[in-house]
């Protein structure tokens, strides 16, 4: 532990861990039978093309989602856009301006405009009136992020819609297994959508599904993801190829059984991060939504720079430059990155809120990946900064053109990969 400021890595001492924590190590619990799994599909033959292990990925999803129908897909951005074209959506979309990029450049791509609305203090999901404020005679849909895993207001967002006679599907790439008032994510809305990109709960490596009750919504999305092919010399449309292989549909099936061990860890991890970092005055976690199961995947706090006396960016800085590899997701927000930034047509809305959480929010390590020592050398070491923040600050400040970067960061400066070396 470190006993002086100067002693901080990113002052030029030692890192804590030369192996870095990270957030989102891809979570596997049994290598050896997911190898096993893998070798399976291979000597089955059937390695792509709606083969059996697609097939019982999909019936898998849909059961635990309790809804009829699943369309898994090569990846979550892939989903989004067949989703939204099989809800036949037209001009204006409106989606959260904090959220991941891929939930606004999905609808970019095809054609339609998202437009960002403001998200909730608490949970970071959609504000309902924020979304309300955004509406005009073109918008056809509202899209709402279970960001986290949080649910979004459900209810209030499908009045909304069925008040304004719009759409309403969800992006729930970080909700897999998560649950509102005893109803699982992704039996809401039209549509919902799920990511199982390595780094997610769930994962295929990479992967994507479309969950639906609508018949016709399943049968259009399954006829996309296969260039529109709908039998041996017909095409219905102009599909695409988002097929997810028989590996992918095998690991997240693999993953799926290997849930619960999941959850476990990543409750552990979250009280433990809840515990330490409640003891420190300036660093808060996000509250856990009331009648809800989570599925922790994300370990997200806030920070009140006069409070705790450093900024987000510090902070971060000096955890990476120790090798507690935090993020600062999802900087710089939707409406300031390409092709968006600058945009009226985008951005109709005040987005205070979406604002301070660019310049607050920080997630944590978790996953199998971090354990229990690893979370309490860090709980200690936040304590030190935090009782130096004064002179720390000083210090950074200084030194603002010479900090030192953990040598495993890939965000580290050309200038110091010699030293790596
Ligand atoms: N909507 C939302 C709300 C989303 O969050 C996402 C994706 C999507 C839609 C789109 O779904 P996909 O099309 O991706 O299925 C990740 C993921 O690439 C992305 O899937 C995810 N959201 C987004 C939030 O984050 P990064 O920036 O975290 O990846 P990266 O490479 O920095 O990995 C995180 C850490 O994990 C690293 O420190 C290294 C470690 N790692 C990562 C991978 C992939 C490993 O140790 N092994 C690995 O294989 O992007």
């Amino acid at each position: 532990m470190k006993d002086q400021v100067s002693e901080l890595a990113v002052l030029g001492g030692s890192p804590l861990f030369r192996q870095p924590v990270h957030v989102g190590q891809p979570n596997v619990v049994d290598a050896d039978r997911l190898a096993n799994r893998i070798a399976d599909v291979i000597k089955s033959g059937h390695l792509t093309n709606n083969g059996p292990q697609v097939r019982d990925f999909e019936a898998e999803i849909a059961h635990r989602c309790h809804v009829k129908h699943c369309v898994a897909v090569c990846n979550g951005t892939m989903a989004l856009q067949i989703m939204a074209k099989a809800c036949q959506l037209t001009g204006e979309v409106i989606v959260p301006a904090f959220t991941f990029i891929a939930t606004a450049h999905a609808l970019e791509w095809i054609g339609l405009t998202p437009v960002f609305a403001d998200v909730d203090a608490e949970t970071h999901t959609l504000c309902p009136e924020s979304v309300t404020s955004c509406l005009s005679e073109k918008t056809s849909a509202i899209l709402g992020v279970h960001l986290w895993g949080n649910p979004c207001r459900t209810q209030r967002l499908q009045k909304l819609a069925d008040d304004f006679g719009l759409q309403l599907m969800f992006d729930s790439s970080h909700a897999f297994g998560c649950q509102v008032g005893g109803r699982p994510v992704g039996s809401f809305g039209k549509a919902e959508v799920f990511s199982f990109h390595a780094t997610k709960f769930v994962h295929a490596f990479e992967g994507g599904a479309i969950v639906t009750n609508d018949d016709t919504i399943a049968q259009r999305c399954r006829n996309y993801r296969n260039f529109g092919i709908s039998g041996l010399s017909t095409i219905d449309s102009a599909g695409i190829n988002a097929k997810i292989s028989e590996v992918g549909a095998a690991a997240g099936l693999e993953s799926m059984d290997s849930m619960e061990v999941i959850l476990q860890q990543n409750r552990a991890n979250h009280n433990q991060w809840s515990r330490a970092v409640d003891r420190l005055n300036g660093l808060d976690m996000i509250s856990l939504p009331p009648n809800t199961v989570l599925n922790r995947q994300y370990v997200v706090a806030t920070i009140d720079v006069d409070e705790f006396g450093l900024s987000r960016d510090q902070l971060l800085a000096i955890l990476r430059a120790e090798g507690v590899f935090a993020r600062s997701y999802f900087v710089p927000g939707c409406h300031k990155a390409s092709p968006y930034v600058g945009q009226a047509i985008h951005r109709r809305v005040p987005l205070p809120v979406t604002e301070s959480l660019l310049k607050t929010v920080i997630q944590f390590p978790t996953g199998l990946s971090v354990s229990e020592n690893q979370i309490s050398q860090t709980a200690d070491l936040l304590n030190f900064i935090a009782e130096h923040s004064l002179e720390i600050g000083l210090r950074l400040q200084q030194h603002s053109s010479d900090l030192y970067y953990h040598p495993q960061d890939p965000a580290r400066p050309t200038s110091q990969l010699s030293e790596a070396a």
